[in-house]
């Protein structure tokens, strides 16, 4: 149990942030802006604080200062939604600030926050407030995620998708790319987004791009997204994510995976239909390379069904991958959904594709994703 104090404006958040960590049993104290919270400092008897940056009554900055002053053995936490990294590196270098938290978070991890913090804390010797640095490495490398998720280097490319018969563009998937030279690859955004908790931040840079993308491509254009499964976890925040988006939602395809059903067994068909509800399409991406991709099939009820590489690969000298994948269409047939074969390389496989009868495709042989895609497949 930890006496915590927090200090936000925000009626929501306070409510959040008390149901959340009584249920590990600690005791909140409350405190709505900053003078409230200047007297209960004074006051003093806390284990840990939560701070918010920006109250109508002052920065939450100068009260964390205040807390060092006045109890230095307590844990210090700020709770920021404004990426102004020079001031919050400042705070954390001398040491005014234990840990960042970026808002909007969820109460699943701030309730694991507070208990990696805590727990340090009780190292003895080693506690966080022995060593006031001790998190240093970690919110260096926020910043560094943070600064290349907010700079020009982090793109949004884009790959076409096909009509096999014509050849016409039916829209693109969105990729992330990097030009960073310390994070090249999305792969290495995506493991330190997790790792650090930062999947939020990637997803708000990511649809901020995609905004843009629909405001430039043709409106018949479609824009495919890539949803980590890990940003279903909470719905709100995933909506407050896509609001960019919404207006032009009908527009926008999302791409989900089996891994997302292997993270919500029970309630997935739920999630799903909320982001439906707001009128974004789905389809189930990697079909064929994960574990639960037919429950997702039957649970999701896609608008398309993406096959993956791994079968789409030599398809022309594999008869079961064609029987896979005309199975694959008459399921869609079915259900109103249609197939886009991915990764298709050769002229051999998207004529074999194309003799199966799958009406999309997208792959190196149609165009690579780009910065900036050849005018001529915006018409
Ligand atoms: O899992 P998902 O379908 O979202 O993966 C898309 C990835 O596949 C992108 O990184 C993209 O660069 C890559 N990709 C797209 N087309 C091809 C292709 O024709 N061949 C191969 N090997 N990779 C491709
Ligand atoms: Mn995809």
């Amino acid at each position: 149990m930890a006496r915590i104090l927090c200090i936000d404006d925000e009626h929501g958040i306070q409510r959040m942030i008390r149901s959340a960590l009584e249920r590990d049993g600690h005791v909140v104290t409350e405190a709505l802006g900053c003078t409230a919270g200047r007297l209960l400092i004074a006051a003093g008897g806390y284990d840990l604080a939560l701070v918010d940056r920006r109250m109508p009554d002052g920065d939450g900055l100068e009260l964390l200062a205040l807390l060092r002053a006045r109890m230095p053995g307590c844990i210090r936490v700020l709770m920021t939604g404004f990426l102004d990294i020079e001031a919050v590196m400042g705070a954390i270098n001398n040491a005014e600030v234990h840990r960042v938290i970026e808002k909007p978070f969820d109460s699943q991890r701030l309730r694991q926050e507070l208990r990696e913090l805590l727990d340090d804390a009780h190292l003895g010797t080693r506690s966080l407030l022995a060593h006031p640095l001790g998190s240093s490495v970690q919110e260096d490398e926020r910043a560094l995620l943070s600064g290349v998720l907010h700079s020009a280097a982090f793109r949004l490319d884009l790959q076409p998708i096909v009509t096999a018969s014509s050849g016409q563009t039916l829209g693109f998937e969105g990729l992330m790319r990097s030009g960073h030279p310390r994070l090249p690859l999305p792969t290495q955004i995506l493991e330190l987004a997790e790792r650090l908790h930062m999947l939020r931040t990637v997803g708000r840079s990511v649809a901020a791009r995609a905004a843009a993308w629909l405001d430039r491509l043709p409106p018949q254009a479609r824009l495919f997204l890539n949803v980590h499964p890990e940003e279903l976890d909470d719905m709100s925040a995933l909506q407050s994510q896509l609001e960019p988006l919404i207006p032009a939602a009908g527009r926008v395809v999302l791409e989900i995976t089996g891994a997302c059903h292997d993270r919500w067994p029970e309630v997935l068909g739920v999630r799903l239909r909320r982001l439906k509800a707001l009128g974004f399409s789905l389809a189930l991406d990697d079909m064929a390379a994960g574990q639960s991709g037919l429950v997702l099939l039957a649970e999701a009820e896609p608008a398309f069904i993406k096959v993956d590489r791994s079968i789409v690969q030599d398809i022309q000298g594999s008869n079961r991958k064609r029987r896979l994948v005309e199975l694959l269409c008459t399921f869609a047939q079915m259900t109103q959904a249609d197939v886009i074969a991915g990764g298709v390389e050769t002229d051999a496989e998207a004529s074999a594709l194309r003799n199966i009868g799958v009406p999309y495709m997208q792959g190196y042989l149609f165009g690579r994703p780009a910065p900036e895609p050849p005018a001529a497949l915006y018409a």
